[in-house]
């Protein structure tokens, strides 16, 4: 009895199991029969979208990433809910516009990223000479199958219209009630798709959707869709912001340079290089720290040891990048401003008016270009370059990329320097005199190329004598693995690459005239612990050393913010020995740099946010995009409001207060004259209501 009960209960469960699946199966079918137009318009989007990263980003796991199908299908989910809002026989005709205005984005993309190899911005479209070489473009391109291919999505939609038509399909399918309804549901359905999605997000992720300069990166998280509205959204943002307040920054702008000392003022060092040629390294990642380290008694940067000592070398300087890292620096460097409160500079403002220094230098009658093996677009630097005052920008097309001469994000940097020779040659044969920015590349974060690198251990070594009199070599792992051990293997190849690309400068006679200047981007984004781990090895037991231990060295916050410093120095082949050699160890900003370098070959530029710190010498104070500031006494933190004193001088409330004063009025005049373009000549002479820009 109890084994017939047990199996009719067996089959009691099998069956509601069997009945459940029927049912979901029923539902499911029944789902996709009431919404085929729908479904269809969904699935060409996503096939679209996935067609683009199929043919720019050739990788599987590019052009199949699930993060990005995800994406486009909650977007697809998302417009194509509206579409319940119309009756039936209406709702094609929304779906093939909203399916047409998205197969054109996948089609622009696509002509553009044949071009460009990289994705097109709403912001371009305002510059009349982009959209000529565009028009060029797509002419030329319209005979590739590949950017046409795209229209299956509006051909399929509407033979699916056509054939649901023929069957009278939209007579059947909802009463109007249900339109509300359904609309709802679609979108609640989009909703949790969206979660689902944000869930996934990763920090990088979130960093490079928010600074959106690396565009095949957002592509492929996030799919075309959601990088063209992102795109959209951070070229209207700061036409928004700067529609408002033009007469207030005007005025502030007014009264912070009527109270600033006129700066042209000579010194010692006031047109030392006039009518010297100049080569300016743009060197990625290289801090301070590494100069003068060793492991095992080999240097970390050889080469930068012999420049900093041979030439004039500023031991105290900062980098004052903000979200813009590398283009932020390239801009304080170029205008003395400083980066952009929101958005970067490059990216969002960079139809602005700029006083840079190869404009200054090209009034004076050099040639001036820039040079950088990597992706134009990158940062903008496309357009910025031009903007900034560079004749030329050698971009990755003008370079010979092969995949044997990579390393990390692109051209190496021994390849990069061998190939500007070749075209430093022909500048210099051409020009009397010119002005040259060099961007490397190799040594970037993650540091994980580290087999390409070449052979430099940051392991410690340690010969031990033995009771028996013979010695023994213990290896002890030290910074091996980590991921500051990667960062000094790659600095030192970085380093050899300047070394190389000096020889050959000097080979080809390009010394002679030459200056060479030098600045460390910003910081290569390291993590504390393996600071702590460098400072306070505890090899006995491969740890970090208690901070009871008398050889403890205190690695804080301070130390680390302070130790972001990056090295600048001036160069030139015959400098050892002069007057001009020596180590400057006031504190300086990138910001400093305009000024100092315009007092030297003679230009100056009235708006400087910076000092010739030959000038304002131990009075130099250097502030941050974020409110920080440091000068020779004290480092000051603004989101702690807390300092760190650096020398035995007491400080008062009052400097500090000071200082802070003069840090935030600076970064609101800076980021006013960005936003607002305050340096357009033409501005003053627009009606009131235009002058927002
Ligand atoms: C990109 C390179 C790196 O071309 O300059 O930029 P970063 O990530 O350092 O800002
Ligand atoms: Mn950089």
């Amino acid at each position: 009895m109890k084994k017939i009960k047990t199996g009719f209960h067996n089959l009691k469960d099998k069956l509601s199991i069997t009945l459940k699946r029927l049912k979901t199966e029923h539902l499911i079918s029944q789902y996709m029969k009431n919404n085929i137009l729908f479904l269809t318009f969904v699935i060409t989007a996503v096939i679209n979208s996935t067609i683009l990263r199929f043919f720019c980003m050739h990788m599987v796991e590019n052009y199949l990433s699930v993060k990005a199908i995800l994406a486009d299908v909650t977007v697809a989910v998302l417009i194509g809910s509206f579409g319940y809002l119309f009756k039936p026989k209406n709702r094609f005709t929304y779906l093939i516009v909203a399916n047409i205005f998205l197969t054109a984005i996948c089609m622009i993309n696509s002509v553009y990223y044949t071009f460009y190899t990289s994705f097109a911005s709403v912001s371009m479209l305002s510059l009349t000479q982009y959209i000529g070489d565009v028009g060029d473009a797509v002419v030329e391109n319209v005979l590739q199958l590949k950017d046409i291919v795209y229209i299956i999505g509006p051909i399929a939609l509407t033979i699916v219209h056509l054939n649901l038509k023929k069957k009278n399909y939209y007579k059947k399918i909802e009463i109007k009630s249900e339109r509300k309804k359904r609309m709802l549901s679609t979108l609640s359905a989009s909703g949790i798709l969206a979660l689902i999605f944000l869930i996934t997000m990763t920090p990088l992720d979130v960093s490079r959707f928010a600074k959106q300069w690396n565009k095949e990166y957002i592509v492929m998280r996030f799919g075309i869709y959601i990088y063209q509205a992102n795109d959209l959204i951070t070229t209207i943002q700061p036409k928004i912001n700067s529609m408002f307040g033009y007469d207030k920054a005007k005025k502030e702008f007014t009264d912070y340079f009527a109270d600033v000392k006129d700066e042209a003022e000579k010194n010692e060092y006031s047109n030392i290089f006039a009518g010297k040629n100049v080569i300016v390294i743009h060197a990625e990642s290289m801090q301070t720290n590494g100069i003068g380290l060793k492991f095992n008694d080999q240097e970390v940067t050889p080469t930068l040891n012999r420049l900093t000592k041979e030439g004039m070398y500023f031991s105290n300087f900062y980098s004052q990048v903000s979200v813009g890292t590398s283009s932020d620096s390239e801009l304080t460097y170029n205008t003395s401003l400083m980066p952009t409160k929101s958005g970067t500079a490059f990216v969002s403002y960079y139809d602005r008016t700029y006083i840079s220094t190869p404009k200054l230098l090209k009034e004076k009658g050099y040639y001036t270009f820039s040079m950088h093996a990597n992706n134009a677009d990158f940062w903008n630097r496309r357009i910025m370059h031009e903007n900034l005052g560079y004749d030329r920008f050698y971009s990755k097309q003008d370079y010979n990329v092969t995949k044997d001469n990579i390393i990390g994000l692109g051209l190496s940097d021994k390849e990069f320097f061998k190939q500007s020779v070749t075209k430093l040659k022909k500048i210099n044969e051409k020009n009397e005199n010119w002005y040259g920015t060099l961007i490397m590349l190799s040594n970037h974060t993650p540091f994980s190329d580290t087999e390409k690198y070449g052979d430099f251990e940051v392991n410690m070594k340690e010969t031990i004598t033995k009771e028996d009199g013979t010695t023994e070599e213990i290896v002890h792992p030290y910074m091996e693995g980590t991921k500051l051990g990667n960062y000094f293997k790659s600095y030192h190849y970085a380093d050899e690459a300047l070394g190389e690309f000096i020889d050959e400068l000097d080979e080809a006679g390009l010394l002679e005239n030459t200056v060479l200047v030098l600045y460390g981007d910003h910081d290569g984004r390291l993590p504390k612990a393996d600071y702590n781990r460098l400072y306070n090895y505890d090899k006995e037991n491969d740890d970090i050393l208690s901070d009871e231990d008398p050889n403890y060295i205190k690695f804080d916050s301070y130390q680390y913010e302070l130790g972001r410093k990056v090295p600048f120095l001036i160069w030139t082949k015959d400098m050892a020995g002069t007057k001009l050699n020596q180590e400057i160890t006031n504190v300086m900003g990138m910001y400093d740099v305009m000024p100092t370098l315009g007092n030297m070959f003679g230009f100056y530029n009235k708006y400087q946010l910076g000092h010739d710190i030959f000038n304002i010498k131990e009075n130099n104070i250097v502030v941050f995009p974020n409110g920080n500031w440091v000068t020779n006494k004290v480092y000051y933190n603004s989101q702690k409001e807390a300092y760190l004193s650096l020398s035995d001088e007491a400080i008062s409330e009052e400097e500090i207060k000071k200082n802070n004063e003069y840090a935030n009025k600076l970064l609101d005049v800076s980021d006013n004259i960005i936003v607002f373009d305050l340096l357009n000549e033409n501005k003053e002479a627009m009606p009131e209501e235009k002058k927002g820009v």
